[in-house]
């Protein structure tokens, strides 16, 4: 049995980490089944190989890196989702969008949560085991690490506001030109890239706090239905309001 894993829902979030929730989407997609062990993310990523989650363990094995973790999955089982279907087109604007939402919108998404949105509430929301005595230095060590560290380094926390908000929209303009009116990215079936593209769209739609990049991302009508209908087909066995 394959062990994931999570931090856990948090009411309508899959997971706290969109990496984490595009790898259990794409088990779920696949029909592979998973066992989940549940920890805080700062305990996976002290674990996690390369400090990076998600991770499972698998055939007495610790492996890490969503990708890297597809990959060897399909080494096993085989193709479960079909990706060689698609044609050298369909491919390499799959490439395209894997990158564009594992690393633009992934830290469009840090900047909406951290800068644009209430830091506080967010690692109250994150952190919301630790003891009330701990969270206000979590919530400044949390905020260093992150606003000083991660999204200076990828240079998007040296812009303002209104230019972050425009760089969301464009990439939302052309991930809904893609889609179209299509159930899934390339057709009316998922391939591996719509896991990584649902995971990072419902990480801005399905999040339960308000800010302003979750209201832009509200208004895009068939990225809010493509999420909703992903959520309701693949993750109808959960309890939103208490399911872990
Ligand atoms: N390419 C990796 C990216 C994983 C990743 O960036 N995970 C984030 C959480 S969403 C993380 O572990 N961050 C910890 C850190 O940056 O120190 C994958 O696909 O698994």
């Amino acid at each position: 049995m394959l062990t994931l894993s999570r931090t856990g829902r948090y009411e309508s979030l899959g997971d706290v980490s969109p990496f984490i929730y595009r790898l259990e989407t794409w088990l779920r997609m696949a029909d592979i089944s998973y066992e989940s062990k549940l920890g805080a993310i700062n305990e996976l990523t002290a674990q996690a190989p390369r400090g990076l989650i998600p991770f499972v363990e698998v055939d007495n094995e610790t492996i890490g890196d969503s990708s890297i973790i597809i990959e060897y999955l399909k080494a096993k089982h085989g193709d479960a989702l079909n990706d060689e279907r698609l044609n050298v087109a369909q491919k390499s604007l799959g490439t395209l969008v894997k990158t564009l939402c594992e690393h633009e919108l992934f830290y469009i998404m840090i900047y909406g949560r951290w800068v644009d949105g209430d830091a506080e509430s967010f690692v109250r929301f994150a952190m919301r085991d630790l003891p009330e005595d701990q969270i206000a230095m979590a919530i400044e060590a949390a905020k260093d690490r992150v606003i000083n560290g991660m999204l200076h380094g990828y240079r998007l926390g040296r812009y303002d506001i209104e230019f972050v908000r425009q760089a969301l929209r464009d990439k939302l303009d052309a991930l809904a030109h893609f889609l179209g009116d299509k159930p899934f990215l390339f057709d009316d079936a998922p391939s591996t890239i719509d896991a990584g593209l649902y995971s990072i769209l419902a990480s801005f739609i399905h999040f339960p706090l308000p800010n302003p990049h979750v209201e832009i991302a509200r208004s895009y009508s068939s990225l809010v239905e493509y999420c909703d209908r992903v959520k309701a087909d693949l993750y109808g066995d959960v309890d939103w309001q208490h399911g872990a």
